[in-house]
């Protein structure tokens, strides 16, 4: 199944109707009072958490979305119909931003809940309204008031619990094939995997995480460099980052300042992100004689000074790899666990993962319009006007939950 991670639609509540200037007329009342009705109000926009949606598929193809105007007032001091309302049916976990502001609306998070979206004009009055003792036939109505008009982004993200990182090539998809259903191709070129892919780690008998397998970081990413950055928000949400680090890269550097160049660029992107629990991953180590891994491993542990956890595996024969899948599952259930009991905890994870979700957002905006720039520039220099500006109007989640 493709999740489609992100879609801009333009919403337009209806605007209201006119209210009228009518005057009563029947027979043998020769000047009958005024009695022009209100104009009815112009249809509302929501957005609606659906349970039977679970893509954003469909705001790609229809961008926009136009409420009715309200009727107009009629004589007999009929009021004008107000029109419908617009229901937009999203899946649960959608966040929905108001562009113009980078505000967040809503987030989506019950069946059934309604966010309103734009806001249908009110009617206008009809002449009724302003007869008064000076004027008993007001020739005055006014017209209905416009409806709001708004660009949304609407977010999904399918909450990733743990996330993937490393260097291109240090076999991320490959660990991600191991414990899920998600398949990513894997081949031995950097940046093969060019989408995130998430993926569901069962354990059986109801015990399961999400795991995100992002595009390989590399040098300079949180300064545009490669494709990764921008993937981070995927794994904004996660409980446990899995840093993925070849003990032997076929391009001889050393793993050691390999795993230094993630944790800078994560630090210099999202000091939030690269504050998350990390277990170091040392991959591949069915490429080292048996009597070296021990001391390959250590050596790496040693000179990175790292303090958190550490697993050896080789995701190519499989070796290790359930031992990270077990401890990640005991890690997850503990501390959703601690959630639900302590409500205090649950409050500063909430706290914790909007700070993390607000700067990874922010940053990346702040990255994009610096590519936009750029290319701006370059075009200025090119005088083509066939430049695409819209740098990543096609990216996508690739979600494989069974
Ligand atoms: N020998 C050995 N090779 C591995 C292992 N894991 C992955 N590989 C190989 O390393 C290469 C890269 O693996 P991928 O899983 O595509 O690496 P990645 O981290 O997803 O790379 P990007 O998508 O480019 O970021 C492939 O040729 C894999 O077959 C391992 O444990 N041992
Ligand atoms: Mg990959």
């Amino acid at each position: 199944m493709r999740f489609i991670d992100e879609a801009v639609v333009t919403v337009k509540a209806g605007d209201g109707g006119n209210g009228i200037v009518s005057f009563r007329r029947e027979k043998y009342v020769p000047r009958g009072g005024p009695d022009g009705g209100d104009g009815g109000s112009g249809g509302d926009v929501y957005v609606i958490a659906d349970d039977n949606t679970n893509t954003l598929v469909d705001y790609r193809y229809t961008r926009r979305y136009d409420a009715k105007r309200g009727e107009n007032g009629q004589s007999k001091n009929c009021s004008g119909k107000g029109a419908a309302d617009i229901l937009l049916p999203v899946p649960i976990g959608t966040t929905v931003i108001d562009t113009e502001t980078d505000e967040v609306i809503g987030d989506m998070t019950e069946i059934g809940q309604k966010l309103l979206v734009a806001k249908g004009g009110d009617g206008g009055l009809g002449n009724t309204h302003f007869k008064s003792s000076t004027n008993q036939a007001p020739r005055k109505a006014t017209s209905g008031f416009e409806g709001e008009l708004k660009v949304l982004k609407l977010e999904l993200k399918v909450v990733a619990d743990v996330g993937l990182i490393g260097l291109p090539n240090a076999g991320k998809s490959t660990f991600i094939r191991q414990v899920s259903a998600a398949k990513p191709k894997v081949a031995d070129y950097p940046f093969t995997t060019i989408v995130p892919n998430l993926g569901v780690v069962d354990i059986g008998r109801h015990r399961s995480f999400v795991m995100a397998d992002i595009p390989g970081l590399i040098e300079g990413a949180s300064d545009g460099a490669g494709l990764g950055i921008r993937f981070l928000k995927h794994v904004a949400r996660t409980r446990r980052l899995l840093h993925v680090v070849d003990v032997q890269p076929i391009d001889g550097s050393n793993p050691v300042d390999n795993a230094r160049v993630i944790l800078n660029e994560l630090a210099r992107f999202s000091p939030e992100l690269a504050n998350l629990p990390q277990i170091l991953v040392l991959n591949k180590i069915d490429q080292l004689l048996d009597e070296e891994v021990d001391e390959v491993c250590e050596r790496i542990v040693a000179e990175l000074e790292w303090t958190g956890e550490v697993f050896r595996t080789s995701t190519l024969t499989g070796d290790g790899v359930d031992a990270v899948k077990y401890y990640l599952m005991n890690e997850i259930e503990l501390e959703r666990e601690r959630e639900e009991e302590d409500p205090d905890f649950a409050a500063a994870q909430k706290a914790r993962f909007e700070r993390l979700e607000a700067e990874v957002r922010h940053n990346t905006e702040a990255q994009k319009e610096a590519y936009r720039a750029a290319r701006r520039a370059q075009r200025e220099g090119t005088d083509d006007d066939d430049f695409d500006d819209d740098d990543d109007s096609d990216v996508e989640v690739v979600y494989a939950p069974y």
